[in-house]
């Protein structure tokens, strides 16, 4: 499992983009949002650095958490 901080995921746009962002990479990633924590889990078995990689093209502040 992959664990990040998302620190500009506010709303719910925001985990729709994220979201697509990580099934670009995986279609079958399964996505655990939180956005008052911005947090966010992946179960996927895809390569991390590939998904944050997805997640920073897509405008976000992805770190690892
Ligand atoms: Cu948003």
């Amino acid at each position: 499992m992959l664990r990040y901080t998302i620190e500009n995921m506010t709303c719910g746009h925001c985990v729709g983009a994220v979201t697509k962002a990580v099934r670009g990479v995986d279609a079958d990633a399964e996505i655990l949002a939180d956005i008052a924590g911005k947090s966010l889990e992946i179960t996927t078995a895809a390569q991390g650095d590939a998904v944050a990689r997805a997640i920073g093209q897509a405008g976000y502040a992805v770190t690892p958490a």
